[in-house]
């Protein structure tokens, strides 16, 4: 199907402008600080981006999660909640948007990603089993963990190289996955856990033509095929822009295609879905989602708002739509991109192609003198929020935690600092002050010292570990 979709005055003109579809009807001030405030604020949090108080902030990368700012449309929304504790309308019109540009039957909603993560693994995985994934996500493996799973990176290997210009980076390799059945067996297989764009490897996307392979494997050998939707709308441009026969594709038709190669799908709609609360679980098999709809009521809450007010769930349903418009995805990237070419023209090291919804720094070949266990990525991220408050994630050593049989640190190929770009929350100028702010702090990288960790909790440890400087 072809059909014109909505573009900027640039575009139009045959121009490389993005810019938004939208205006600016509400502003949020900004706190800046001084140096000194930064460096008392950085000590007290030792040097954890996530143990800093937001008012302490003045750009805030570190995530793209709930951060985002809804429309006019979803404030609206906001004020149409119907908080029935059974049968909410807003359940409805979620699922009803659901359906309509996913494509899955059935729907579970949950407070967030994990939660939904929580049921899927808890049900569909048997102790013992196998996970395939396309790289670990910290949440997700941990849950396939609790269920007794193993989980399996099978991502391709150019996903594990920075630089490795790959335009599907985000692959799974179908020959590490057969490997792994034939190795195992397909009953030992709990499910294939496929990420729609792999958030750790720099927000890297899945072509159409594996997730089609995967569907013919996992036919053949009776596997279900999961989809962790978080990210999947910015998958689907990455689809229109680079993959064959898709150009001309709008990107709500490539979504519901993709979706529908796989057997169900979990979310975190703080993401795509352009809400600040909000997950859900959806999938096509009756006899799962009896199970599902069951477990939820035991962690979340009634399977008619799964831990949500229903005003949350007409936000998502609104957000849903909006989401995958063209044009609102085409600056959304567009904007990260900017970032990214900012950096690149300028010699820093960050993962390429630049993926959908950060910057990651490449934090081993920002500070080469530093071993990996002196926290290159964290230390990064101490630096940038010291020059100039920008508030960044590790996503290194620290993030990969520990092998839970062996006890040892895993020690993760990518070493990153990302830096997370909120949708429809920051301008161009931002992102010019984000870029000169790490050209600084890379004009000084020689004498940058790294950290030792000195408290470490059990799970998750990135959240509230907390680190000193070396030699200091
Ligand atoms: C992100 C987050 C939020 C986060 C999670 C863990 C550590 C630090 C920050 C959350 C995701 C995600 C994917 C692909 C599931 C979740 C969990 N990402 N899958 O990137 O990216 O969703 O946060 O709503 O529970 O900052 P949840």
């Amino acid at each position: 199907m072809t059909h014109d979709t909505p573009k900027t005055m640039g575009q139009q003109f045959g121009r490389r402008s993005w810019a938004e579809p939208w205006k600016i009807k509400m502003v949020e001030r900004l706190r800046m600080t001084t140096r000194e405030e930064r460096q008392r604020a950085l000590s007290e949090a030792g040097f954890n981006t996530f143990l800093l108080r937001s008012d302490d902030v003045y750009i805030d990368l570190l995530t793209d999660s709930g951060t985002n700012a809804m429309s006019d449309e979803q404030w609206a929304g906001m004020m149409l909640g119907d908080e029935a504790y059974a049968g909410s309308r807003n359940f409805y019109h979620l699922e009803e948007a659901l359906r309509k540009y996913y494509g899955y039957k059935y729907v579970v909603p949950t407070h967030q990603g994990r939660g939904a993560e929580h049921l899927i693994s808890q049900v569909a995985i048997k102790a013992g089993q196998y996970v395939p994934g396309n790289m670990y996500f910290t949440t997700t493996r941990l849950h396939q963990e609790l269920a007794g799973g193993i989980f399996v990176d099978v991502i391709v290997d150019h996903a594990h190289d920075p630089d490795s210009l790959h335009p599907f980076k985000g692959n799974i390799d179908v020959g590490k996955l057969e490997a792994l059945i034939k190795r195992e067996s397909a009953a030992q297989i709990a499910y294939v856990s496929l990420a729609g764009t792999v958030n750790m490897a720099g927000g890297q996307p899945v072509s159409m033509a594996n997730v089609k392979e995967l569907r013919a494997l996992c036919d053949k050998h009776a596997i279900k095929l999961y989809l962790d939707a978080t990210r999947m709308v910015e998958n689907a441009f990455f689809i229109q822009e680079r993959e064959e026969g898709y150009a001309k594709k709008p990107i709500a038709d490539i979504l519901k295609e993709f979706c529908g190669y796989t057997d169900g799908a979990w979310m975190s709609a703080k993401k795509d879905n352009l809400v600040n609360i909000g997950g859900w679980l959806a999938v096509n098999d009756w006899t799962l989602f009896e199970e599902l709809r069951n477990l939820v009521v035991v962690y979340e809450g009634l399977h008619t708002y799964g831990g949500l007010a229903g005003r949350d769930m007409e936000a998502m349903a609104i957000g849903i739509a909006e989401s995958v418009e063209d044009a609102h995805i085409r600056s959304r990237i567009g904007q990260v991109r900017y970032l990214g070419e900012l950096l690149t023209d300028w010699g820093i090291p960050i993962v390429q192609p630049v993926g959908g919804h950060a910057i990651f720094l490449n934090a081993k070949a920002f500070y080469p003198q530093l071993k990996q266990i002196e926290f290159p990525a964290q230390t990064l991220a101490a630096e940038l929020y010291l020059d100039s408050g920008i508030r960044s994630m590790e996503r290194g050593i620290a993030s990969a935690g520990r092998d839970a049989k062996t006890g040892d640190h895993y020690y993760p190929k990518l070493e990153l600092t990302r830096l997370t770009i909120p949708r429809r929350v920051y301008t161009q100028a931002h992102m010019d002050v984000v870029a000169e702010s790490v050209k600084a702090i890379f004009d000084m990288r020689g004498t940058t010292r790294g950290l030792k960790m000195i408290y470490e909790p059990k799970y998750l440890r990135f959240f509230q570990a907390r680190f000193e400087r070396l030699g200091a």
